[in-house]
């Protein structure tokens, strides 16, 4: 008998965690009724599914808490202020996340988590702590916010040994109980700040990835409102505070020297030595791009987590070399007429869209979507120098013009007006206007994509498409 057995509960949301977790739960003897504030194509296919397993389901009504509700199981993207855990608080009924009740569904052996969380860098680092944790022979998975919910796999046979978990700040907000092994936030930076309500709530949120670690909380020395987080979590007794570091590493961190990874926290003679676990190469060994800063940086909080649960130095080298990183970010997809075009989809926010713009010395920015409170400034002065021409697409395009505009004024700035899936296409034609031969046209938005696009997956895809489209008319040279 499970403790949800026979319970009434609510899961909102038909994407991808609700659909999860209402099985899960139905599964195990709930009584599940799954609602949603959407009515579109994608929550009626998903209902009926559901429908056909004997799941209720309300599409098009996420506001109204169904009767005598006795749990209910959010998905993350659902902001704390909905009207539905207003109704909840009001009749004293939990509200938790799809995580917690992975947290909860786990039996006494369940596999360990190593848990990644920061405004940028989650899905690589989670990824290639995944590939480093599988070259040391161990039964894993990368699961998730990168888009595997936690729920499938907490209970898979057979067992995982330890699991790599993305952990977003909604998720972290929505499940107060997880403690994992140890965990790592990788940097901190404005993102989310409309949902979280203030970036404090948004770092606190944040920090509770630490709360209850038994091996390591893992942080970046580069950015102490990391450190800050790490000091204030309540953790196991004996858990230590592990730093990564691009610079040579003190006692207690990684970081690098002449261009290889050592560790000075994960051996027993750190005050002498460092052990040398990968050179700066073996990341993406495949490229034949040296490997970016913020690259090593997530490649080192991966080998820390990977050091703390033990895993040989060898097997760090050989995941790194195995790994390969995602489409979508900042992936070069061709060269027209002596103009590179770069993929940086992934980019949905200021923070990790500042960090591509930095590598590039002249660009035509693509840019706009859904701002989710961010400002622009900051991002438009920093760029400024560097910006051949702006297209401007999205919902939210005029706050970046308005900063361009203050910030920028003699950058030419195309704003196509257009929020509709073909605006893609438009912004190519614009951008391929504006560029000369050197230059780099950079798609990344520093917004969200849902504007326009299921997920920034598709808006990638959308920009791929139209550039190949130009390539094939130009006779260009696709990657
Ligand atoms: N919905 C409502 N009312 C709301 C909000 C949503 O009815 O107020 C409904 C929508 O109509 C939709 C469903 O809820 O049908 C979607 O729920 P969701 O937005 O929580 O998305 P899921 O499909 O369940 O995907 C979630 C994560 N999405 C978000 O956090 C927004 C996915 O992360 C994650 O991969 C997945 O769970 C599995 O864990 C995506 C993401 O954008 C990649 N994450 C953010 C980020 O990385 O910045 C945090």
């Amino acid at each position: 008998m499970s403790e949800f057995s026979g319970q009434r509960i609510t899961v909102a949301g038909l994407g991808v965690s609700g659909v999860s977790a209402a099985r899960a739960l139905a599964g195990l003897g709930a009584l599940v009724t799954v609602v949603d504030g959407g009515d579109g194509p994608r929550q009626r296919a998903r209902a009926a599914e559901l429908a056909a397993e004997g799941i209720e389901t309300r599409p098009g009504d996420g506001d109204t808490l169904p009767k005598a509700t006795d749990l209910v199981v959010t998905s993350p993207g659902w902001r704390p202020d909905s009207p539905l855990f207003a109704a909840a608080a009001a009749a004293g009924t939990e509200v938790v996340g799809d995580v917690e009740i992975a947290w909860r569904l786990r039996g006494p052996d369940a596999a360990p988590w190593l848990a990644v969380t920061g405004t940028n860098g989650k899905t690589t680092t989670v990824r290639m702590l995944a590939a480093i944790l599988g070259a040391a022979g161990l039964r894993t998975a990368a699961v998730g916010n990168i888009g595997t919910p936690i729920v499938d796999v907490v209970r898979a046979d057979p067992a995982y040994d330890v699991l790599a978990v993305e952990l977003s700040s909604y998720q972290l907000h929505w499940a107060p109980s997880v403690r994992a092994h140890s965990a790592a936030v990788l940097n901190l930076a404005p993102d989310h700040i409309d949902w979280h309500g203030s970036m404090e709530a948004y770092a606190a949120d944040k920090g509770r990835i630490y709360e209850g670690n038994a091996v390591a909380c893992v942080y970046n020395a580069a950015d102490p409102a990391t450190e800050a987080l790490v000091r204030a979590a309540d953790v196991t007794e004996g858990c230590r505070a592990v730093a990564f570091t691009l610079g040579t590493p003190d006692i207690s961190q990684l970081g690098v020297v002449d261009g290889i990874l050592v560790d000075r926290a994960f051996l027993d003679d750190r005050r002498e030595r460092a052990q040398e676990l990968a050179t700066t190469d073996d990341i993406d060994a495949a490229s034949s791009q040296p490997a970016a800063p913020h690259n090593i940086a997530n490649a080192l909080a991966a080998a820390s987590l990977a050091r703390a649960y033990g895993v040989p130095p060898r097997a760090v080298r050989d995941g790194l070399r195995a790994f390969r990183p995602d489409p979508h970010r900042i992936e070069h997809v061709a060269d027209v007429d002596g103009v590179a075009w770069v993929d940086d989809s992934k980019a949905t926010n200021t923070h990790a869209a500042e960090a591509s713009l930095a590598a590039y010395p002249s660009v035509v920015w693509i840019a706009g979507g859904l701002a989710k409170g961010a400002a622009f400034d900051d991002l438009a002065a920093g760029a400024a120098g560097r910006l051949r021409g702006v297209v401007l697409i999205g919902a939210d395009r005029r706050l970046i013009a308005d900063a361009l505009a203050r910030h920028a004024p003699d950058v030419p700035v195309v704003d196509l007006d257009r929020t509709d899936t073909g605006a893609m296409a438009a912004a190519v034609h614009e951008a391929a206007r504006l560029a000369r031969p050197g230059d780099t046209v950079l798609m990344a938005p520093a917004c969200a994509s849902m504007d326009m696009f299921a997920n920034y997956n598709e808006r990638g895809d959308a920009f791929a498409a139209a550039v190949r489209t130009l390539a094939a008319g130009r006779g260009g040279h696709e990657e």
